[in-house]
């Protein structure tokens, strides 16, 4: 048997929520077009008969504008620092041509950044991932940026992915596999993630939330549990908190239908994951300015250690 602990590490928008959905082959975590969509670090864990890997999807790495910005930040840093490989990220608009550029292929400036930050390869190897080949027309342009991407740092291996239509996706499981040592396996065989039923009931309110909203307001959203009851049907009280009253007003729509959308939605997607019908009713609250109170920010399960794995808080 071999055990590894494997951070998914990257910009924002790359693709390491769906390839941890593509190795977990479940919908674990969300999704979506917006960047900043993950704000904490997601355990993940593979099992299968000779290896199990536990990933640990983190937040994209960007210049943070708030305090929460800097914690999602942490938390993706703590989880290269602290796991035994890493899967460095990337995607193809990383290779592509851009205009007035004279060299061939010019690295995106803010992945060469991240790579710098990379712990050293003999201490921590790391795999490099280009997603996203599916969009890629011209896939000659894939080999130079692999010689380029492999001069800066000493990947243990580069392999192009589409997480989306999961392919490749088996191969970074092969590379991370020939990096891992023996060892026993650090969860159950039957564990996929440790986070409680309450962290993805807000996770996929969330969701909802960046699906149906556009702008400022799937950005300006945090979601806190009220109430959890157990019972034949779950019955949950939850409060999406916004930082204006515009936001509120986008939020709860005309007559309420917006926030009703939202919330069937989410139930829909809570159900699937529970595999039983819930009851769930949502509120929304001005908060001003959670983002930047610490207080606030660990209420809503923003805490500072939230994203170092073993560290639960709910
Ligand atoms: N075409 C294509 N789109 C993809 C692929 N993988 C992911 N996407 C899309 O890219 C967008 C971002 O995906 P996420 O998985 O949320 O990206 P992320 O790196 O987790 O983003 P953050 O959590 O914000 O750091 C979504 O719209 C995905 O559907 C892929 O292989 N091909
Ligand atoms: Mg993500």
């Amino acid at each position: 048997m071999r055990f590894g602990t494997v951070a998914l590490f990257g910009r924002s928008n790359v693709g390491k929520s769906t390839f941890l959905n593509a190795v977990l082959e479940q919908d674990l975590a969300i999704v979506s077009s917006l960047p900043q969509t993950t704000r904490d670090a997601l355990l993940g864990v593979v099992t299968r008969k000779d290896a199990q890997i536990a990933f640990l999807d983190t937040p994209g790495v960007h210049r943070p504008k708030t305090e929460l910005g800097r914690r999602m930040n942490h938390a993706a840093f703590e989880a290269a620092r602290t796991t035994d490989v890493v899967v460095f990220m990337t995607d193809v608009t990383a290779v592509a041509r851009r205009p007035g550029k004279t060299r061939e292929i010019e690295l995106d400036p803010e992945d060469l950044r991240l790579i710098g930050q990379l712990p050293p390869a003999k201490q921590t190897p790391a795999v490099l991932v280009i997603n996203k080949i599916d969009l890629l027309r011209d896939k000659g342009r894939l080999l130079p940026a692999l010689v380029e991407l492999q001069k800066v740092h000493d990947f243990a291996a580069l392999v192009p992915i589409s997480a989306l239509q999961d392919d490749g996706v088996e191969r970074v499981l092969g590379e991370i596999y020939a990096l891992l040592s023996e060892g026993p396996a650090g969860y159950p065989s039957d564990t996929l993630t440790d986070r409680p039923t309450s962290y993805f009931v807000r996770e996929y309110v969330r969701e909802q939330v960046l699906v149906a909203t556009q702008g400022e307001v799937p950005h300006a959203v945090a979601v806190s549990i009220d109430s959890y009851e157990e019972g034949k049907i779950p019955r949950i009280l939850a409060t999406l908190h916004v930082e204006k009253e515009g936001q509120r007003r986008i939020l709860v729509g005309n007559s309420g239908s917006k926030i009703k959308e939202i919330g069937m939605a989410a139930r829909a997607r809570i159900e699937a994951l529970l595999g039983r019908q819930i009851y769930i009713e949502l509120f929304v609250r001005i908060s001003p300015r959670w983002k930047d109170a610490p207080r606030q920010l660990a209420e809503l399960g923003y805490s500072q250690d939230a994203g170092e794995p073993g560290k639960e808080r709910e």
